[in-house]
């Protein structure tokens, strides 16, 4: 048996656990085995030896305490979708968008993959929980990676450690497989980040409910309770129990009479999320604060309404664009004891990024550890650079992102990246409808996953790359949760979207925190009031009920923000109905008889 650094059996009486451990060490073959006990000194030590191996920097204590600066092998920065499968027994189960092989078959690939991989290096088990530990609405998982940064990462983005072991008794586990896939020969140096990419690949059994990352050390594709637990697996667990898993953030918003409500949203990989749950409120008597970022869990409370969590403990952020002026309650949360992953360096060891400042400092070391030049057409950040922080550290949490009963959500906005056709924000007319927008949204690629920026693609609830089943079901059990809940109390449900442009492509909405003017119109709409017009898409804001004062906004482009072009949405609705077809025969009625309907409201409109 390989070295511990702990007795097993004495942290645990787990049988599967034990037996997963054994088994899983003995295919890898590591040369030391640590069982994690989520302690500080234990973060320390790692990061003291990833330091030493020259794999982390230290960053400069006076400027940023307590933080690492990592960066990554240059192929491997982003999730990778082309290499993340979905393997259910049928494919049918995987459905359209996903992509799917014969479990079995992937199992014997798996295993010749994972065969020695670990040999040179320690394997770590790390214990987590998705949500506040003994929430029942929260979930555990144990993570085995041959990897010292995800190690770190986990410490920060989840609840990490011995007390989730004591927590999980013999109860179930997600089993959470991953490897950097490079074994390291004895007397061979190890590189800096370990990875690899031709043989990458993240593999989901949602029946077995268990994960298999091989060959990546990056983001979404090596923390395992982010995308592929807390959405891929999470959303086959909610559908089979009746709840949801959803790619949003969760905040809470608070007007001049003192009166909260909780908001989720789905905006896709980098549109701005985690910009909006940590929106800086200007207008002194409202008041913003932050649930969650990325990840909601909304489970039915014996009220009737949806309660949602957020099963992570922390961020992992998109750092480009990230400056006071945008966003300073993000820099405020990763002052200190936070990681960095393909930022720019500078000279005095503190962190740069495109947008921080107007002008990069000088002698800057980019992403890929070159001396900056800033006459180059390259970015001295890679734009999936990323911060890792504990939520507990933004100056805005919500204390109750550790509530074990969540919050209630009162609205879902939903929204894409679109320099046209989608106003600023609007409301649907109920729940289906709303359903109907969720299928709907599209949005233009962003660096976050491998592939062509810029290019638009329909990525439904923005869950395109995270559902673990059949997208056509997926769109059903959102039906059915309405079907089943009393209408008076499900959240409404909105779009936005802050990314239109004029003719010379910049933003005409300001953005980032003007944004709260669109959540106290939608506040507003919730407590009743009357501030709308109807239009074939939805509710628009009256074009004087949206506050734009002292904005620097000219009533010509406000009308932009706020215009439906009827032959631009015609168009949007045949471009939609030639992507429904994809999930035939599981596209449900429903979904059809909106578009129908929408299509015929605009026509009447065009005719008219
Ligand atoms: P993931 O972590 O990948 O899920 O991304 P996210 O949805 O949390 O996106 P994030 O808030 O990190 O924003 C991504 C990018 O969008 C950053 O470069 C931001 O600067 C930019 N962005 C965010 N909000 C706004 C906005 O209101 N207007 C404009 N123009 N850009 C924005
Ligand atoms: C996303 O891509 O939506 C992220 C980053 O939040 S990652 O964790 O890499 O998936
Ligand atoms: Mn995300």
């Amino acid at each position: 048996m390989n070295k511990m650094n702990l007795k097993i059996e004495d942290w645990t009486q787990n049988h599967h656990l034990i037996q997963w451990v054994q088994d899983m060490a003995q295919l890898c073959q590591p040369k030391d085995i640590h069982l994690c006990d989520g302690s500080e000194k234990e973060y320390n030590q790692i990061a003291e030896e990833l330091v030493a191996k020259k794999k982390a920097i230290r960053l400069n204590p006076k400027k940023r305490p307590n933080s690492y600066y990592f960066h990554s092998h240059p192929d491997d920065v982003a999730r990778v979708e082309e290499s993340t499968f979905i393997c259910s027994k049928s494919q049918e189960d995987a459905g359209p968008t996903n992509n799917w092989k014969n479990p079995d078959e992937m199992k014997k690939h798996l295993l010749t993959l994972f065969q020695g991989c670990m040999q040179g290096r320690t394997m770590y088990v790390i214990p987590f929980s998705m949500g506040p530990i003994g929430s029942d609405k929260s979930h555990i998982g144990v993570q085995i990676s041959d990897s010292g940064y995800v190690v770190m990462n986990m410490k920060l983005m989840t609840r990490m450690g011995a007390q989730v072991l004591k927590e999980l008794r013999n109860g179930f586990f997600i089993p959470c497989m991953h490897s950097v896939g490079v074994p390291l020969k004895e007397g061979v140096e190890d590189s800096l980040w370990p990875c690899n990419p031709e043989k990458r690949i993240i593999v989901h059994f949602p029946e077995e409910r268990n994960i298999w990352s091989f060959g990546s050390g990056y983001g979404g594709n090596a923390l395992l309770g982010k995308k592929c637990f807390a959405l891929r697996i999470a959303s086959v667990l909610a559908r089979d129990n009746g709840w949801l898993a959803e790619h949003m953030l969760i905040l809470k918003i608070t007007n001049p009479k003192n009166e909260s409500k909780y908001f989720a949203a789905a905006f896709p990989s980098a549109c701005g999320k985690t910009n909006l749950a940590l929106l800086q409120s200007h207008f002194k008597d409202w008041k913003i604060e932050c649930v969650g970022d990325d990840i909601a869990w909304m489970k039915f409370g014996s009220d009737g309404r949806l309660y949602a969590i957020n099963p992570e403990a922390g961020m992992f952020g998109v750092a480009p664009g990230i400056s006071m002026k945008t966003t300073p309650n993000a820099l405020r949360t990763i002052e200190k004891n936070t990681i960095f992953t393909n930022v720019a360096l500078t000279a005095d060891h503190d962190v740069w990024w495109e947008g921080l400042t107007d002008t990069p400092p000088s002698q800057l070391t980019d992403w890929k550890g070159n001396a900056f030049d800033p006459n180059s057409k390259s970015t001295a950040a890679h734009p999936n650079a990323r911060f890792t922080v504990s939520i507990s550290q933004c100056p805005i949490v919500d204390p109750a992102y550790d509530d074990p009963e969540g919050v209630p959500i009162s609205a879902i906005i939903f929204g894409g990246r679109r320099e046209s056709t989608v106003p600023l924000v609007f409301e649907s007319f109920n729940w289906e409808h709303g359903t109907f927008l969720g299928t709907s949204v599209s949005s233009e690629m962003t660096a976050a996953q491998k592939g062509k920026v810029g290019k638009l693609r329909h990525d439904p609830f923005a869950m395109l790359p995270f559902c673990g089943y059949n997208m056509g079901n997926y769109f059903s059990h959102w039906i059915h949760i309405g079907r089943s809940a009393d209408p008076e109390k499900l959240p409404r449900i909105f779009y936005a979207n802050w990314f239109q442009k004029d003719e010379k492509g910049s933003f005409i909405w300001p953005g980032f925190q003007e944004n709260i003017r669109v959540l106290q119109w939608i506040f507003e709409r919730l407590d009743g009031k009357d501030n709308c017009v109807k239009t074939p898409i939805g509710n628009l804001p009256e074009i004087d009920s949206l506050n734009t004062e002292g904005l620097d906004l000219t009533k010509e482009e406000l009308q932009k923000l706020l215009e439906v072009d009827l032959g631009q949405w015609l168009e949007e609705t045949q471009e939609l109905e030639e992507y429904y077809k994809k999930f035939e025969p599981k596209l449900p009625k429903e979904i059809k008889e909106e578009l129908e309907s929408l299509k015929a409201r605009l026509q009447k409109l065009c005719v008219s």
